[in-house]
């Protein structure tokens, strides 16, 4: 079920809580700005989360409440991360759904980076 409104950050959400240490992850990378981790249920060969660590439920927070060095150290996570699993030179896609129409499930902001294979124009 997607998420309705992009309203108030709820912190028992799925991200927040494996941030805390609550729930298990597939750890890529981490560093004070962002977690990699795998998806639960992979959608291409490689496919993996990026989150930041801040509070964000969409792109719409980065301006709101994220600091320059937030949003570039997210960034660079995910240029990292692609290149950690050699990426770099076939190509990779990224994705990141927000809200209802988006189809977000994980009101917690996250990037999905697929790769692998050739991946065609769009997923769906
Ligand atoms: O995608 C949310 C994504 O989060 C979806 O691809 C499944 C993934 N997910 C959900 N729970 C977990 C855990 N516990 N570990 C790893 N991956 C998980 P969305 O863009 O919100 O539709």
């Amino acid at each position: 079920m997607a998420v309705k409104g992009l309203g108030e950050y709820d912190d028992q959400n799925v991200f927040a809580r494996i941030l805390r240490g609550e729930i298990p992850c597939k750890k890529i990378y981490e560093d004070e700005w962002a977690l990699a981790f795998h998806d639960i249920s992979p959608q291409a060969p490689i496919h993996v989360l990026v989150i930041p660590k801040g509070k964000w439920i969409s792109v719409a927070d980065f301006s709101s409440h994220g600091s320059t060095d937030e949003v570039a150290g997210f960034w660079r996570v995910v240029a990292h991360v692609a290149k950690k699993l050699g990426l770099w030179e076939s190509g990779y896609r990224l994705v990141a759904n927000m809200g209802e129409h988006g189809g977000q499930e994980v009101p917690h902001f996250h990037v999905h980076l697929f790769g692998g294979r050739p991946l065609g124009r769009m997923l769906e």
